[in-house]
This record gives structure tokens, C-alpha cells and sequence, in this order.
């Protein structure tokens, strides 16, 4: 219990920190678990959804939050592989990088990324089949543990992180649960059987995390905060403890996300609907919200 506490206050401590205002606009998503387009790769089948949105928020001028887990490296040896099954997606999320608007976080999947010279080295520039090239992708990118939105005038904190801070397992022994994900929960995955350490999976587990992360959220004067990890998109009314939680990208037909525009935050969902026609539309559905942030600040 206390370690799940130092490792938030670790995490909000080192948070980069972002000055903004009601000008500004948020898109929050994680748990994407990028793959490598294979049968085990739980994003492949939202990728389409994924992309559209994406083209929308740069479109509408959102900056980009990606709360952990945005690549699966659990189950893929290489970012190069991921790169090849996903490179639309990449270069549209280079474009944000490339306007200042990429803020990326790391979990427990993708925790090498806490290292700089790693990031570097993999995800500064990508090889050109074509032109037999090294192309830049996301120069001098840095990813962080934490971020803090904080509010120009009203000086208001919205703290973003992963979550398996509050997971001692997935925070502590992550490359057991790598090794047991290649060998073990992969070939299995495949077959229908799921890894019983994924907080996604296990519904015991997914609650004493929420409840240690509410513990921590209310000990730290109901600290606005948002958080991934556990697949479970939470929003709660001004006055309750002020745990809000983006869901995923590998929810089994849609993707859901937080987005904050005009001071306000709602949670949103992206999916494919039939139309009356028969054919298929990718559409945004609003699920909760919008709440203006500042009805959730505390002094
Ligand atoms: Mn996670």
C-alpha cells in the first residue's frame, strides 16, 4: 500500500508540467497496445476508428495525450514491427509531434520508453522502404511518467499518468509479466485465453486499483486526476473523489478517450455504426459530459 503511494507521488513530482487555457483542447487516449497487425494484435480492429479520430482532433487544432501503453512491447520484440502495421498512424502522429501537440506517457507496456537514449534510438526516425532512407519520425521526443495540465488563471492541476503505479505487480516485475506475455499469453491470447495479470482481465484486481488510486487521489486533497491501466473509463460528478479514467483503444468495437475543450472535460466514444443504407459510418459518440473543470477544483 505505501509503495503504490510513493510511486504516485514520484510520478506527480516529476510530472512535465503544461500551462493552458480555456483556448485550449485535449485529446486523452491510452491503451492503444499498437501491434504488429497479427492475430494477437487487440488494436488491428480498431485501427480504422483510431485513425479517423485522430484526423478529426488535428483537424480541430486538439493537442494529443497519450496516457500509456500507446505501443505493445509486451508482445512485440521491436517498435520497427509496429511501425510497418501502423505507419499511417504514425506519420499522422508525427504531425502532432512535429506542431508541438504530442505529449506521450509511459506504462507498464511500453516502460522502456522511460529510457531517453531508447527512445532515441528507436523512435527518432524510421527507415524508408522506398527511397532506402532514415527518415525523421519523432525527433527529440520525451516521454514522461506524468504530466500536469495547469491552468494559466485559475491555476487548477489536472494530473495524467499510467496508473500501474497503484499495480505493484505490473509496476515492479513487468519483465516477468513481458516474459510470461511472449512465451506464455501470446500463443494462448490467440486461442482465446487471456493473461490473468492484465488489470483489464481481472476484475478483483482492476478494483483494489481503483481503490488504492482513490485512496491516493483523496489524501492529495482530491487531486484532479486521470489515468489508463485498467481498461475501465471513469467519470465522476463534481464532488466525488476526483478519479477519471480514459478507458482504452482495445475495447472490442470502439475506442474511448477524454477530451477537454472550453474549460470542460467529456468522455467520448468512437465507433463504427450501420446506416440505414447498410453501409458503414465511424462516428463519435459523447458519453459523459461536458463538466466544467473548475466545478472539480479544491483549494
Ligand atoms: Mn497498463
Amino acid at each position: 500500500m505505501f509503495s503504490s503511494t510513493k510511486r504516485l507521488d514520484q510520478a506527480y513530482k516529476n510530472a512535465k508540467i503544461i500551462d493552458f487555457d480555456d483556448s485550449c483542447k485535449f485529446i486523452l487516449f491510452s491503451d492503444c497496445h499498437r501491434g504488429d497487425n497479427s492475430f494477437a494484435d487487440d488494436f488491428a480492429n480498431n485501427r480504422n476508428i483510431y485513425f479517423h479520430a485522430l484526423k478529426h482532433y488535428l483537424k480541430e487544432g486538439f493537442a494529443y495525450c497519450e496516457l500509456g501503453d500507446g505501443d505493445e512491447l509486451w508482445e512485440n520484440l521491436s517498435f520497427e514491427s509496429i511501425f510497418n502495421a501502423h505507419k499511417n498512424i504514425y506519420l499522422l502522429l508525427k504531425v502532432f509531434h512535429v506542431n508541438n501537440k504530442l505529449h506521450m506517457i509511459w506504462g507498464n507496456h511500453d516502460m522502456v520508453y522511460r529510457d531517453d537514449e531508447y527512445v532515441k534510438k528507436h523512435l527518432s526516425t524510421y527507415f524508408d522502404h522506398q527511397t532506402g532512407e532514415e527518415v525523421p519520425l519523432f525527433k527529440d521526443l520525451k516521454y514522461h511518467e506524468g504530466l500536469v495540465l495547469k491552468h494559466k488563471t485559475s491555476g487548477q492541476e489536472l494530473f495524467l499518468t499510467h496508473g500501474h503505479q497503484a499495480d505493484s505487480w505490473n509496476f515492479l516485475f513487468w519483465k516477468w509479466s513481458r516474459f510470461l506475455v511472449r512465451i506464455l499469453w501470446k500463443p494462448l491470447n490467440i486461442m482465446g485465453i487471456s493473461d490473468p495479470t492484465s488489470p483489464a482481465k481481472n476484475y478483483k484486481e482492476l478494483i483494489k486499483i481503483e481503490r488504492r488510486t482513490k485512496k491516493w487521489i483523496i489524501n492529495n486533497n482530491n487531486l484532479f486526476t486521470i489515468v489508463g491501466h485498467t481498461h475501465r473509463p471513469r467519470f465522476p460528478n463534481p464532488g466525488e473523489i476526483a478519479y477519471f479514467n480514459d478507458g482504452c483503444c482495445v475495447h472490442p468495437r470502439s475506442i474511448t478517450g477524454l477530451e477537454i475543450e472550453n474549460g470542460a472535460i467529456s468522455l467520448i466514444k468512437w465507433l463504427i455504426a450501420t446506416k440505414e443504407d447498410g453501409t458503414l459510418q465511424i462516428v463519435r459518440v459523447l458519453l459523459e459530459g461536458p463538466r466544467k473543470l473548475i466545478d472539480y477544483k479544491t483549494n
